[in-house]
């Protein structure tokens, strides 16, 4: 069971090593800087068996050593425990989102809101699109929608 007043959020994306762990140390890194770290339960997960195990992407560790953003993370998959215990949990497209739903619903009572991190987009980029197959500029578009949204989703919970 969590602490009193502790929120929690799991991002969540289709292999977990390209799109979720961004969006993880991002978030993590805001809520470092804004003094309320240690308010928030932050973790990331995959939708599919690819890459359990697998450290994050080169491209996108590359991508945020140059934007001075820590990021460490070891692949997991969503579990059952996960839709009991996160408040949020938000997907990158709406792949994972109708997996993420689907899961949900064979968790049965799953209090969790489920979300696409882009819905916090103020510039309304709603869909993170899946790098893997994509440049190092895919991987710079991705970390900017991830500042964007997990500013505007940190400062909604505040
Ligand atoms: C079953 C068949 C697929 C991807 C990814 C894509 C492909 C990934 C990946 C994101 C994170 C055995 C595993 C797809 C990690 C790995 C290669 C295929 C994996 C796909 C479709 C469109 C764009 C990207 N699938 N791994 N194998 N995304």
């Amino acid at each position: 069971m969590a602490a009193t007043g502790t929120k929690s959020v799991l991002f969540v994306c289709l292999g977990n090593i390209c799109r979720s762990p961004i969006a993880e140390a991002v978030f993590r890194k805001m809520a470092t800087d804004a003094g309320v770290v240690d308010k928030w339960r932050i973790d990331s997960a995959a939708t599919s068996n690819y890459e359990i195990g697998s450290p994050p992407d080169h491209r996108g560790q590359a991508c945020m050593k140059s934007h001075d953003v820590p990021m460490q993370h070891v692949a997991r998959k969503v579990t059952n425990d996960d839709f009991m215990s996160f408040e949020y949990i938000l997907g990158m497209d709406e792949s994972n989102m109708s997996e993420l739903n689907r899961r949900a619903k064979l968790a049965k009572t799953s209090p969790a809101k489920l979300e696409l991190l882009g819905s916090f987009d103020p510039q309304k980029q709603l869909i993170i699109k899946d790098p893997y197959y994509g440049s190092d500029e895919d991987f710079e578009k991705v970390y900017q929608q991830c500042v964007r949204c997990c500013k505007a989703f940190l400062e909604k919970n505040s």
